[in-house]
């Protein structure tokens, strides 16, 4: 951990780089998904105003190889929000940019899973490249990161990633501590065993949420190759 040369309190003893990302710009939405303005990535996970209603768009890619396996990330203790939780391939923000804005094809938020596979994990983007990526669903969410400090209030666009071939991972240890690939069978123990209690392993509530529902189905649908009929451009599912 680096120190920090800021005096702010809520970033007391974070990693210098996880700061300087803090001041990103994300897109503030209505409970509705419609833009209503930007806020920089520290004002908008900040429970003080989560509890005021500040809502903004997120993000999360599900990177299956060929075969049939999910890529799974451990955060890096460096993140301020959810360290040394498992998630799926990446999350993040689109951000408030014409090009990460843009709703057309969903291209702004994979403009930006593209941006943020490369910095997180490694992954070249030709070896990902738009087409690679459908539009599922959008997921609306809250949840603290149980610091009484920093959380998630989100509505996450869910982006599946089915590349040609399996990418080549190198992930950045700043923000990823392992990247391992799984099959289903294997997912469901390991996320079972987490939440009840019989590994160490802690599961980022966004992913926790989405496995136990929609996360499954999509698996299956892909390996009949039905997944399109999965693609919902209306519903925002409420957890
Ligand atoms: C935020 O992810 C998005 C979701 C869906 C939780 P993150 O905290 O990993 O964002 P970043 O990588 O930009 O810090
Ligand atoms: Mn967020």
């Amino acid at each position: 951990m680096a120190a920090h040369q800021s005096s702010d309190a809520v970033f007391e003893g974070a990693d210098a780089d996880q700061i300087k990302m803090m001041e990103e710009r994300v897109i503030l939405v209505d409970e509705d998904d419609n833009v209503v303005g930007a806020a920089s990535k520290k004002d908008s996970h900040l429970m003080e105003n989560i509890d005021k209603g500040m809502l903004h768009r997120a993000f999360s890619v599900f990177l299956f190889t060929p075969d049939g396996r999910l890529l799974l990330q451990k955060r890096s203790e460096a993140k301020i929000t959810f360290p040394g939780f498992w998630a799926n391939t990446c999350c993040s923000h689109p951000l408030s940019t014409p090009l990460e804005l843009e709703e057309r094809d969903a291209m702004g938020v994979k403009r930006a899973a593209r941006r943020k596979m490369e910095q997180e994990l490694g992954i070249n983007p030709d070896e990902v490249p738009l087409s690679s990526f459908r539009y599922l669903t959008r997921i609306h969410y809250v949840a603290g990161c149980g610091d009484g400090v920093w959380g998630e209030h989100e509505i996450d666009h869910i982006l599946v990633c089915t590349p040609p071939t399996v990418p080549v991972v190198r992930p950045n240890d700043n923000e990823v501590a392992e990247a391992r690939w799984f099959t289903a069978p294997e997912l469901s123990a390991f996320v079972r065993d987490a939440l009840e209690g019989r590994s160490e392993e802690k599961i980022s509530p966004w992913f926790g949420i989405i496995e136990n529902t929609l996360l499954h189905p999509w698996w299956e649908a892909l390996a009949r190759g039905t997944l399109a009929d999965h693609v919902d451009a209306v519903t925002i599912h409420r957890a």
